[in-house]
């Protein structure tokens, strides 16, 4: 027998290799030095911090599964998850602006991209020297992507591409727009483009007034009639399978960092239950207090179980999707009641942004519809489970 750690209730800790141990303490020394220092003004300020991309590409933390000829770390999905639990451990705004770079951004340029897109583009992504966005949702078209309106049609060689996508990470201070349209040369199916900064007709709004995520930047995509060379069509993938490829790179990891913030949520409740007395005793020494605990210990442990047997299937290439939308829409849910219950166990200091588990709740919204919504991926394994789409 062995002694019981609350904090790693299942041994995941002795399910990860060296090197994946290598790549969380990294991200984990990282996440606390660099991110937490910062996290409390940036939420309340809702900065906006650029800077933070070369900070996190010098870390090793941009491209995780990347391979190294293309500045990435080479490394496997479950040491991608690790990096994403450890930043979101901080705040899912820090993740969100990591993964979207990594998972919506490399990944389609190293997955679907052309030799050349390759070379000029994923070493300065992986190195934070570029900042990428994912444009998919519109204002009319969020659940039901495919129902896009943007626009790309023929134009000489190239193309001229017009619509909106709204709610995009990043896109305010983003030099790569990776967008998605429908084309007029591919018989109105979707494909990818390349978009940079600067083309006469692209701009990028902010979204002000989030209550939600505010350490991260949020804006609208608009293109005008933007003029773009044949360069910029990404030559591997058409179709819906393309966006949605990436969206399973990206989901996998927030089921990951759900965890991390889940898991401070935990610590902060135990720590703070065990120091506040009322009634003579800890907080903690109470039953429906142990019970709050028992259950955030259990979800925890069982999501990141979840997680990592995704990852390990990921890396074996013998996973589906299906997996996927059932560890990002469990553990975000979960982790939401957690940091719900976390604020409530901590009374009134616990709408206060000292204690922070406010934050991980008002974050968690997000998180649990950013992605496909909680309830979508109820539809996608409803859909797998008895073959009718009830979308
Ligand atoms: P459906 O008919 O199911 O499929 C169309 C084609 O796509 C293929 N496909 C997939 N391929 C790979 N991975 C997946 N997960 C796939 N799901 C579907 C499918 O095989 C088919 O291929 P083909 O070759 O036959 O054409 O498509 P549908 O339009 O009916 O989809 C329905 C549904 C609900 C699954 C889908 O629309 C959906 O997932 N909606 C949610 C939208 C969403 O997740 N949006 C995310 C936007 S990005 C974002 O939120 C970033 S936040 C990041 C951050 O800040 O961290
Ligand atoms: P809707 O689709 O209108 O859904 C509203 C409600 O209806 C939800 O509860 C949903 O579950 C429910 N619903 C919808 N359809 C059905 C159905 N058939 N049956 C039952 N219920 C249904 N998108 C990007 O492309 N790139 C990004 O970088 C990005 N970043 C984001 C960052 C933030 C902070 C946020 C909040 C969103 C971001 N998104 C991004 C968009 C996000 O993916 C969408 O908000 C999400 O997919 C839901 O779409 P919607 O907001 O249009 O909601």
């Amino acid at each position: 027998m062995v002694p019981f750690s609350w904090a790693d209730p299942l041994d995941l800790e002795g399910q990860l290799s060296e090197e994946e141990r290598m790549i969380r303490d990294a991200a984990r020394g990282f996440a606390q030095d660099v991110l937490q220092p910062r996290v409390i003004e940036g939420f309340r300020e809702e900065i906006d911090a650029p800077e933070l991309f070369p900070l996190m590409g010098e870390a090793g933390l941009l491209g995780v599964t990347v391979p190294d000829e293309f500045g990435g770390a080479g490394a496997n999905y479950v040491s991608y998850g690790l990096v994403a639990r450890e930043i979101e451990r901080v705040d899912s705004g820090y993740r969100s602006m990591a993964s979207v770079q990594s998972s919506l951004v490399m990944y389609p340029i190293h997955a679907y991209g052309s030799a050349e897109q390759k070379a000029n583009y994923l070493p300065r992504l992986a190195s934070g020297e570029l900042i990428g966005c994912f444009g998919l949702t519109e204002p009319d078209a969020g659940s039901d992507p495919a129902s896009m309106r943007t626009y790309a049609r023929k134009d000489g060689d190239g193309f001229v591409i017009s619509g909106s996508k709204t709610w995009i990470s990043n896109s305010p201070f983003a030099d790569l727009f990776v967008v998605w349209a429908k084309s007029e040369a591919h018989d109105g199916r979707i494909r990818g483009f390349l978009l940079e900064k600067g083309m006469p007709g692209l701009s990028a709004p902010k979204i002000e007034g989030k209550f939600s995520l505010r350490a991260s930047t949020t804006g609208m995509i608009m293109m005008d009639e933007v003029k773009l060379p044949a360069e910029a069509l990404l030559p591997g993938v058409e179709g819906m399978k393309g966006p949605f490829g990436c969206l399973n790179r990206a989901r996998y990891g927030i089921s990951w960092g759900t965890m991390g913030a889940a898991e401070f949520c935990l610590a902060a409740a135990r720590e703070y239950g065990l120091d506040r007395k009322q009634f003579g005793k800890p907080l903690a020494a109470n039953q429906l207090f142990q019970k709050k605990l028992a259950d955030m210990a259990t979800e925890i442990a069982l999501g990141l179980q979840g997680s990592l047997q995704v990852g390990r299937l990921m890396d074996e290439g013998r996973f589906a999707p299906e997996m996927i939308s059932l560890v990002k829409r469990n553990n975000a849910g979960k982790a939401l009641e957690i940091a719900r219950w976390a604020r409530d166990m901590h009374g009134g200091n616990g709408i206060s942004e000292e204690y922070q588990v406010i934050r991980h709740m008002l974050n968690l919204e997000s998180v649990n519809t950013y992605e496909g919504t909680h309830d979508v991926h109820a539809l996608i394994l409803g859909r797998a489970i008895t073959g009718i789409a009830a979308f």
